[in-house]
């Protein structure tokens, strides 16, 4: 980390990628929006001045295509899918302090302000480019008006972003065998006067800004690549008649991705004036000190690493802090597909009644923020019975109920040594999630400290104890649950909320800040209630029957997949289908002829030339060993020494990049997720 931990002095604004206004938000959409405002939560609780802000993204082809294709107009269409997200977040406790979106005036004047400023500054210049052309209605083919093969991968591509291939963004003119998504003829080109970021001029500060850069390990490795390469200048304005003019050019408007980012501004702007500079300055956040943390799909890190920072340094603003790029989510192992209806809609979810709670906390706990997560209702119903009901809401139920029946509310005893111990251990746990950017570290730490609590009961069983003995432990047990309901606000906001009520407190748990987890609970409350409900097996049976349901309805109507899509997921459209399990069988000698053992990295750094390797020495216990692994843009470098990892010992020796590799360190998956042990097996300990 190279920043300041938090809480800092200055004002902090988390922002979410702006969604959009193109289709139905289903549950895959809604994780970086629920990880940011968790993570928002739990800076608040931090006690960090902070703005969570996002708004609908209204401009640009996605809105565009997807408007001609149901026939309305562009305006109309994106309207109405705003204000559809602007209702369907808060339902999922995604509480945003502004939630706007790109045509708003303080958007649209803010960019036109960026553009001029990026002009005078002399970062500005015209060029003429052959853009896609449809020849039979013989208008331009903007970005994903076209489609053909990304020139990087040979994936198919649309316009401007290779989406089922490398992920890369793609310059007008750069797409291969162009084909127009209006009538399907092959696209000509036709030369055209545009505008151009002058990119690579910013490439010694990009340089630097990557190395300051916080978040996760995929946000600041993989943007790398692109930086010390050769870096294109880049086109920000289109042929299009739908997007913010470009100043003074009444022909072109601005590439969306000019005007989206800067709605964070706009947004933090807006909310700033709501509750004026005293409260909040957004000038502040954004021109001076401010800690401004994007939270993305790892679809757009190129954008908010490598353009976004640029144009921020070229109007001489303040620069992201940290960038947290969110994995997908899958269905059943497979990506959710919008056009096929193979999703869980948002509004199907909560239709169901289940609390968003659920679903806050299976998604943001389920895998770390970069890695892709599956839903499943089996895997839904399985941590929903085991974590919340068997583990949190058992431990609070019934310390509660026990406190109540037999003191009416908190024992009049102090709260011991102990129990203030593991509780200041939870608080910096979740410190430092937050300033670790993993949501999913702090969504975990009310957990464990419920599995303490259950613990801690059944060790001393109260119920067999007489007072003062039985007093001091039912104190514990409820000065625990009152830790858990501050500690769990930030995934968990409403259960919280709940939880605090009936701990009898008054006011807020969203406007708690960390230490009234160890301020004393309320003498009296009331019998409490269970916080959450199990799922039972029928329920699962009747859910994915629903689901199947839904998919085989969509595919009788001939659904195909040039449908609408809505939000940043939509990449992990191709389906990431699991290998069938092996069939054939292998003996346990053969297993025994690996020698696989515990290890520990003790030093992790790259390899020049080489992109993706990093040259690891891994602590094997009779041996120190070099091994060479492909996880260096998956993985901060820094980060690894210390990290317990699964190495298969025996395998050949092998040379990359000149250096040795003598050793294989095991990981799961594209995300190369690293195995490690669960307790603290030393190192060189037998893998059997
Ligand atoms: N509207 C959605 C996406 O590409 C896009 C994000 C803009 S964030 C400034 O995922
Ligand atoms: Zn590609």
């Amino acid at each position: 980390m190279s920043h300041e931990s938090f809480p800092t002095e200055n004002p902090a604004v988390v922002t979410c990628g702006l969604p959009y206004a193109n289709g139905d938000l289903h549950v895959g959409h809604l994780r970086t929006y629920v990880g940011g405002d968790a993570y928002a939560r739990a800076l608040e609780k931090l006690g960090q001045a902070t703005a969570f802000v996002s708004g609908s993204d209204m401009h640009g082809t996605p809105v565009a295509v997807n408007a001609w294709r149901e026939g309305v107009s562009p305006e109309e269409f994106a309207l109405r899918h705003h204000e559809k997200y602007a209702e369907t977040f808060p339902e999922f406790d995604v509480e945003f302090d502004n939630y706007g979106h790109t045509r708003e005036e303080t958007n649209v004047e803010l960019t036109q302000d960026f553009v001029r400023e990026l002009d005078d500054g002399g970062h500005i210049y015209e060029k003429e480019i052959e853009v896609a052309w449809d020849p039979e209605e013989d208008q331009p083919l903007p970005d994903r008006y076209v489609e053909g093969t990304c020139p990087y991968c040979g994936e198919h591509a649309r316009g401007d972003e290779c989406d089922e291939g490398c992920g890369r963004h793609l310059e007008p003119g750069e797409i291969e065998n162009p084909t127009s998504v209006i009538t399907g003829n092959p696209a000509e080109y036709r030369t055209r006067e545009h505008e151009f970021l002058r990119l690579s001029e910013f490439q010694d500060y990009l340089g630097e800004f990557i190395d300051r850069l916080d978040g996760t390990a995929n946000a600041r490795n993989q943007p790398r690549e692109w930086i010390e390469g050769e870096l294109q200048d880049w086109c920000i304005t289109r042929d299009l008649d739908w997007g913010i003019e470009y100043p003074d050019e009444e022909d072109l408007v601005l590439y969306v991705w000019v005007d989206a980012p800067i709605e964070y501004v706009a947004s933090t702007k807006q909310y700033s004036e709501r509750v004026d500079t005293d409260g909040y300055d957004w000038e502040e956040v954004w021109q001076d000190e401010g800690e401004i943390v994007h939270i993305i799909g790892r679809d757009i890190i190129q954008h908010h690493t490598v353009f976004w920072p640029a144009v921020l340094h070229g109007v001489g603003y303040n620069e992201p802090r940290s960038v947290m790029a969110s994995g997908f989510v899958n269905l059943d192992g497979k990506g959710f597909s919008t056009s096929r209806n193979r999703a869980v809609w948002a509004d199907d979810y909560l239709d169901e009644g289940f609390d968003t709670d659920l679903y806050r906390y299976y998604v943001t706990t389920g895998t770390g923020f970069q890695q892709d997560v599956d839903f499943s209702w089996e895997r839904f119903a399985e941590r929903v019975n085991g974590e919340l009901v068997g583990t949190l809401g058992n431990f609070c139920y019934r310390s509660l109920l026990f406190a109540h029946r037999n003191y009416d509310g908190t024992p009049d005893s102090e709260v011991s040594a102990e129990i203030e111990e593991r509780i200041e251990d939870a608080i910096e746990d979740f410190g430092d999630g937050v300033d670790g950017y993993s949501v999913r570290a702090i969504g975990q730490v009310p957990v464990e400290l419920a599995q303490f609590g259950n613990e801690y009961i059944q060790g001393h069983e109260p119920w067999k104890l007489d007072d003062p003995e039985r007093g001091t432990v039912i104190r514990d047990c409820v000065q625990l649950v009152k830790a858990i309901a501050v500690l769990a606000e930030p995934v968990m906001p409403s259960t919280a909320e709940r939880l605090w009520s009936q701990l009898g407190e008054s006011g807020s748990v969203h406007d708690a800040t960390l230490d009234a987890a160890l301020d004393a609970p309320s003498a009296n409350f009331d019998a409490p209630e269970e916080l959450f409900e199990k799922i039972d097996d029928d329920r699962v049976a009747e859910l994915n029957e629903e689901l199947e349901a839904q998919i085989a309805a969509a595919s009788e109507d001939g659904a195909d997949d040039t449908a609408d899509e809505a939000g940043s997921d939509d990449a992990a459209e191709p389906a990431v289908d699991l290998p069938a399990l092996a069939d054939e069988r292998i003996g346990f000698e053969a297993f025994q002829d690996l020698d696989i053992r515990v290890g520990e990295i003790e030093l992790a750094e790259g390899i020049e030339g080489a992109d993706d390797l990093a040259r690891l020495e891994v602590d094997l216990g009779v041996e120190t060993r070099q091994v060479v692994a492909g996880i260096k843009q998956l993985h901060g470098l820094d980060e690894l020494p210390g990290t317990r990892v699964v190495v298969l010992a025996n395998i050949e020796k092998n040379e990359l990049f000149g250096v040795e590799s003598n050793g294989m360190v095991l990981a799961a998956g594209e995300d190369a997720d690293l195995l490690t042990t669960h307790a603290d097996s030393v190192p060189g300990t037998k893998i059997r």
